[in-house]
């Protein structure tokens, strides 16, 4: 307890000397023996090696760093064995308790629709859409959001979004509040997108751009804080799990409850097929009195990279497909079908009384660690592109508050209508911008036969939730018995 007040202090008395430092002539001596000091009793000194070769501003920047971190934790992670990945061979895993698609009948989904059409009405749902990932897989060094993917017009993944947001306001005559995280690597690019775009017709009041935290990359070694130039540490995104302190720093929490917003609907922005808002996932996570509601898609394989959805001693929760070992993702039925079937497709809905309540235990998200290549600046100061991966990132996920719900419930849905990840390079066999468009153009197409139009596999199409938000409306829109000759984009 001593070491923490001690910690505590520490931070205060330095921060004042911070902002002093920042306001008058800077205190060389006294600033260094402050970092020096606090840095000595986590062995993290090596931090302070290229002091001399600073600027001012490059020194009060890293000391910045240096005070924004929690080194007291970083040395808990670093320290005891990690609690990821757990112990599989010694727990019983199960697939999750679920409503699936083939024991729930349609007047079951019909009330679920409405319950949740009423609930939106009310104005008590709000939208949380995490874009704090850099877009490395896909080779775009822009943020993901900003990615065009709309088959027909090129919208952006955020413009899909948003245009669905918009169409399901319109719908039910109520404001959806959209809180959207970024990360530092994409949070600048974010907001001018948004604001050259006028946030795409969306209220101010019902757009928040809120910054995620980070974490230092550490030797897998030495346990030392990699840095990735003289003056910076070698940051990176918390992981989506940052999101309750994120929207904690930046007053969402209180927005929401100040807006009447009970319920929040989760989901990530590289799926243009994410289902916003979706009523009937509302109404069943409304009737089951769930804490927290994730939806799930059938794997298509064993070792599809989805998390996995499963029932651990009675709890739901999420085994990230980098976790689960081979022997369990390939365990079968007698029928042959995956015995771990339930995919994670990132679409969650939650109380928003569960997030708070979580929100305050600090340590309700465990690390999750991976090891990955970290450029870093070696003692003498040069760039190391490592060949190897030489560091371990630390990253919360937010899927981990799944075992802290009470009711929590999974709901299976149909993977060709709810979930399209673009992850990959165009090109790839796999979740990449091709793969995404055919099944964009291949949902659309649907809705269109289904009300009796004719239109050719290799004909484009592309409805804009505008026009038709879904199969329902389109039918309704559409004129019966006409058949699709060229690539048409309903508007
Ligand atoms: C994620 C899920 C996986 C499955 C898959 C579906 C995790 C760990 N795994 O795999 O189970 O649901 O998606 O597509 O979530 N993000 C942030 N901040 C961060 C890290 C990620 O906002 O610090 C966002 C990122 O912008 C992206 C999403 O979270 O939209 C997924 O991130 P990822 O690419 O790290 O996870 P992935 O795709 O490997």
């Amino acid at each position: 307890m001593a070491e923490v007040v001690a910690d505590v202090l520490m931070i205060t008395e330095s921060t004042i000397m911070l902002a002093e430092a920042m306001s008058t002539k800077l205190n060389n001596s006294e600033l260094y023996a402050n970092l020096e000091e606090r840095l000595s009793r986590f062995d993290q000194t090596h931090l302070l090696r290229f002091w001399n070769e600073l600027s001012d501003t490059e020194r009060v920047g890293l000391a910045e760093q240096i005070h924004s971190l929690d080194l007291a934790a970083l040395r808990g992670l670093t320290q005891h064995k990690e609690s990821f990945p757990l112990d599989l061979s010694r727990i019983h895993i199960q697939p999750p308790n679920a409503i699936t698609l083939d024991s729930c009948s349609q007047e079951a989904i019909r009330a679920a629709r409405t319950t949740g059409e009423a609930t939106l009405r009310q104005g008590k749902v709000a939208m949380v859409l995490v874009a704090g990932g850099q877009g490395t897989r896909l080779g775009f060094d822009h943020p993901k959001g900003m990615y065009p993917i709309a088959p027909i017009s090129g919208r952006t993944l955020f413009q899909i979004h948003i245009d669905r947001l918009k169409a399901l306001m319109d719908r039910f005559q109520v404001s959806i509040p959209l809180y959207l995280m970024t990360s530092p690597a994409t949070d600048a690019e974010t907001r001018a997108y948004f604001d050259a775009h006028h946030r795409f017709g969306l209220l101010e009041e019902d757009l928040r751009i809120i910054c995620q935290g980070v974490m230092p990359a550490i030797d897998r070694q030495s346990g030392r804080i990699l840095m990735e130039s003289r003056s910076q540490l070698a940051l990176s995104p918390d992981g989506h799990g940052g999101l309750l302190a994120a929207m904690q720093q930046h007053g969402c929490l209180e927005h929401a409850r100040n807006r009447g917003i009970e319920i929040l609907f989760y989901g990530q922005v590289d799926n243009p097929l994410l289902p916003i808002c979706d009523p009937a996932l509302i109404g069943f996570h409304l009737s089951a009195r769930s804490e927290m509601t994730t939806q799930v898609v059938r794997k298509r394989f064993a070792k599809e990279k989805v998390g996995n959805v499963v029932s651990i001693d009675g709890r739901t929760q999420i085994i990230e497909y980098s976790d689960l070992p081979d022997s369990l993702a390939e365990l079968t039925n007698p029928d042959g079908s995956l015995t771990l079937w339930a995919g994670n497709i990132a679409v969650h809905i939650f109380d928003l009384s569960f997030v708070e309540r979580n929100t305050n235990q600090v340590d309700a998200l465990p690390f999750h660690r991976a090891i990955k290549k970290v450029p870093y600046v070696d003692d003498s100061g040069s760039l190391v592109q490592p060949s190897e991966p030489n560091a371990i990132k630390f990253e919360r996920f937010i899927f981990d508050l799944l075992p802290l719900a009470s009711n929590a419930m999974v709901v299976e849905a149909k993977a060709h209508e709810v979930f399209a990840p673009v992850k990959n390079a165009p090109g790839d066999p796999i979740d990449s911008p091709d793969t995404a468009r055919r099944a964009m153009i291949r949902l659309h197409q649907s809705w269109l036969r289904s009300a009796g139009v004719t239109v050719h596999d290799e004909t484009a199409v592309e409805i804009h939730p505008g026009w038709a938000l879904d199969e329902s409306e389109a039918v309704k829109k559409i004129q019966p018995g006409i058949s699709i000759e060229k690539s048409t984009y309903f508007s």
